[in-house]
């Protein structure tokens, strides 16, 4: 096996295809050498930083094993029941009911990654450059931003623009997200209008670049895994965030550490990890994932299954309305009294309504929704439903936005799986 057939492709699934191969690759002992264990060539680029040491009884090892150290705990580490998608990238979601928090912990924060962290990470020598055009351009440390620049503390919610693509028939390629590619920390740092307004905003000034220090799977020396932007309106908007701490406590390692960018209510992919520069550009930003069908959709809708050329597509902006169940959690058994929760959000708008089916949409009751804490911040609900009987029961929440945008019963398909804001249903078994 090449390595450019692995390329895009996780561990799991290398093993899972091809065992006996994937093993002579990763264990047999380099030709012509008495060197045993894990660093063949060829395994070497593969293992990466997997596991990152020699297996002194290698030759004890039975040909499929695959080591129980690319068990998805190892590979989520400060991770809490987060559900592995992929593994080259790591990809994980957070099921609905490990979201019930207000706020969302650092441990239930999904992880969406397009390419390889950085193994360097220490927050000591982390530059931001900031350049373009700009009157000053700056190299800022992370004690830069903290000094120069007000720090402020928002809970931001961050949702993947592919959040709900396992649900599209036909399907779209990609990592196959449910329900759990959002989440709402609380982020700290500093205001990218803020810095921007200190490097002094050239005329032409059309939007923004952003650069990240993870690497590309391939491993090619200057590819980027993902550089996108914002049209430099967005990014002036008081609730962007260069941020360099999650409530509280550092940046978890696979959420950016230690310098992102938070830009909510915009698909995920806005908000830069291991952010290291941000240029200003006197035109649409034009990196990898910017380009041709990423986070793009149709300008019209189409019927599912089209093709759709590509000069056809537009880039997503601000994410739809959209509501999450968090309790009961799907599956579960209840009593005839409980209380349903969840969370609502609706990108650059306040969401105005959540409504509450338990007969299959026949009627709705509205439920008692909070503001959000802060612009970008999702919006916790909840109402008390009481059950006439014993039975097999389905919950759904359905939002309405200040613009009275509601979320569909079905899907509005499109060719990548983007934006699937379909209300959300959730089991439950009335004892
Ligand atoms: N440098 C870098 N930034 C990135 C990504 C990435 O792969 N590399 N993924 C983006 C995407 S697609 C999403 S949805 C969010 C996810 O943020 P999270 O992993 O902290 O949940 O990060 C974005 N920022
Ligand atoms: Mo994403």
């Amino acid at each position: 096996m090449q390595n450019e057939s692995r390329e895009f492709k996780g561990l799991h699934a290398y093993f899972a295809e091809n065992p006996i191969e994937a093993h002579r690759q990763f264990f047999e002992p380099e030709p012509g050498t008495s060197r045993r264990g894990f660093f063949t060539t060829a395994g070497l680029a593969a293992a990466g930083g997997y596991l990152g040491m020699a297996i002194p009884f290698y030759a004890n090892m039975p040909l499929e094993l695959v080591p129980a150290a690319f068990a998805a705990e190892d590979l989520l580490v400060g991770k809490d029941g987060l559900t592995l998608l992929n593994d080259r990238p790591i990809n994980a979601e957070t099921p609905p009911h490990l979201l019930d928090d207000a706020i969302t912990p650092t441990a239930r924060h999904f992880i969406r990654n397009n390419g390889l962290p950085p193994d360097d990470i220490s927050s000591d020598d982390w530059i931001l450059a900031v350049d373009g055009l700009v009157e000053r351009p700056m190299k800022l440390t992370i004690e830069d931003l903290r000094s120069q620049f007000e720090v402020v503390s928002m809970a931001l919610a961050i949702e993947c623009g592919g959040n709900g693509r396992a649900f599209f028939d036909p399907p779209a390629r990609g990592n196959q997200w449910t329900f759990g590619a959002v989440g709402c920390s609380k982020w700290t740092g500093v205001r990218l209008a803020d810095v921007l307004k200190k490097a002094g905003l050239k005329p032409g000034v059309v939007y923004t670049a952003h650069y990240g220090a993870d690497t590309h799977l391939s491993g090619k020396e200057g590819k980027l895994p993902i550089s996108r932007g914002v049209p430099i309106a967005k990014a002036l908007t008081d609730n962007v965030l260069i941020a360099f701490a999650m409530n509280g406590g550092p940046l978890h390692k696979q959420n950016g550490a230690p310098l992102r960018l938070v830009v909510p209510g915009w698909p995920g992919s806005c908000s830069q990890k291991w952010l290291n520069r941000i240029q200003l550009r006197d035109r649409v930003h034009d990196g990898p994932k910017m380009t041709g069908t990423s986070y793009r959709v149709p300008r019209y809708p189409v019927a599912p299954g089209d093709e759709v050329p590509t000069e056809d597509f537009v880039i997503i902006e601000r994410m739809p309305v959209k509501s999450l169940i968090t309790a009961p959690a799907s599956g579960s058994s209840a009593s005839r009294a409980v209380e349903v929760r969840g969370h609502a959000w609706s990108g650059d708008r306040k969401v105005a309504a959540v409504d509450v089916s338990i007969d299959f949409g026949k009627s709705w009751m509205a439920a008692e929704l909070d503001d959000p804490v802060d612009p970008g911040a999702w919006q916790n609900w909840r109402l008390s439903a009481s059950f006439p009987e014993a039975g097999y029961y389905e919950v759904w929440a359905r939002a309405t936005d200040s613009a009275g945008e509601m979320q569909p019963f079905a899907i509005d398909w499109n060719p990548k799986g983007y934006l699937n804001n379909t209300l959300h249903r959730v089991a439950l078994r009335v004892g």
